[in-house]
């Protein structure tokens, strides 16, 4: 991996697989996503990974309209480098999927490195009462539902929106995703250097035991050499425990209620800046400097935020 003598925050503002009834903290309306966007890059987050929802009823949206509502108060607001969701949700079609990247070009978009299950159902244990009617088939309903990602897909993603300057999230959930990756390297699809984000405790993906994440670092050390740069997290519970463990190895870490409702076992987080905090926190207890946006487009080769189409 590219070691680099700062480390960058990503934040995952709000997803589409957390539902409001999961937690008042998810961020719904473009004005929540906004704040909260703003709230988390002053805590630190050079990187803010985004997705929409519809702002009446939290249902996850590609509409580029609704992404409209939000991008450009936090561009003007934060330095933070913008990185679009071309994965939305399972449930899109690929067209839905790359249409808000398409049409703001952002210096970054999320590349998903295979299809998988991707299993939620779990999220609903213990919730009786949904505030919305589309919540509960939604997340019980992730048992039948497989998030695609074939190798046209994957191509089609890289191609059309690495014509306009943007580079990419890769995201592994998996050790095949990384030679998948390195199939679409060694045909010179994608440029270095890369940033390889590993995914661990997705339901469908690979496990969050940390021998998996040294599997994961050894596998893409391999492949990828000193042409990328690692960077780690984790679903729900272990999310802390994983950016930790990233870090110690020389990683990057991603953080954000997309990904966890928590900021401590069993403790409800009140907002994705509370968890960026507890990232830097710990990064800093390594010794660990805090790597701003400017950093991030020099490391990452980013076109910069003059260059977006928002
Ligand atoms: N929610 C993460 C597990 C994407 O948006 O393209 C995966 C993700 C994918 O963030
Ligand atoms: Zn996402």
């Amino acid at each position: 991996m590219k070691r680099a003598a700062s480390t960058f925050v990503t934040c995952a503002i709000t997803g589409s697989v957390h539902t409001p009834t999961m937690s008042a903290a998810l961020p719904i309306t473009p004005e929540q996503i906004a704040a909260e966007s703003i709230e988390a890059a002053q805590a630190g987050a050079a990187i803010l990974h985004l997705h929409a929802r519809d702002p009446e009823s939290g249902y996850p949206t590609p509409d580029p309209e609704v992404f409209l509502r939000f991008l450009p108060d936090i561009k003007a607001r934060t330095d933070a480098v913008v990185n679009i969701t071309t994965g939305g949700s399972s449930r899109m079609t690929v067209d839905e999927r790359l249409a808000a990247a398409k049409r703001f070009e952002p210096e970054l978009a999320t590349c998903n490195m295979g299809s998988m299950n991707f299993v939620f159902s779990g999220a609903a244990r213990g919730i009786k009462t949904w505030t919305y009617p589309w919540e509960r088939e939604f997340v019980l309903g992730s048992e039948d539902v497989i998030f695609a990602n074939t190798f046209r897909q994957i191509e089609r993603t890289m191609k059309e929106l690495g014509e306009c300057g943007t580079r990419f999230e890769f995201e592994c959930y998996d050790v095949g995703h990384l030679y998948t990756l390195a199939h679409f390297v060694d045909r010179k699809v994608v440029q270095p250097p890369f940033l390889v984000q590993c995914i661990f405790g997705v339901l469908g993906g690979i496990g969050a035991d940390h021998a998996n994440l040294i599997h994961m670092l050894t596998t893409a050390d391999k492949l990828f050499g000193d042409d990328y740069y690692f960077s780690a997290f984790a679903a729900g519970r272990h999310q802390m425990p994983f950016i930790t463990q990233s870090a110690l190895n020389g990683g990057h870490v991603r953080v954000g209620l997309e990904d966890s409702l928590f900021i401590a076992k069993g403790e409800i987080a009140e907002s994705n800046a509370e968890q960026v905090r507890k990232a830097v926190r710990i990064l800093s207890e390594m010794g660990r400097p805090i790597a701003s946006p400017q950093e991030v487009r020099e490391m990452l080769g980013l076109k910069g935020k003059e260059n977006v189409a928002f």
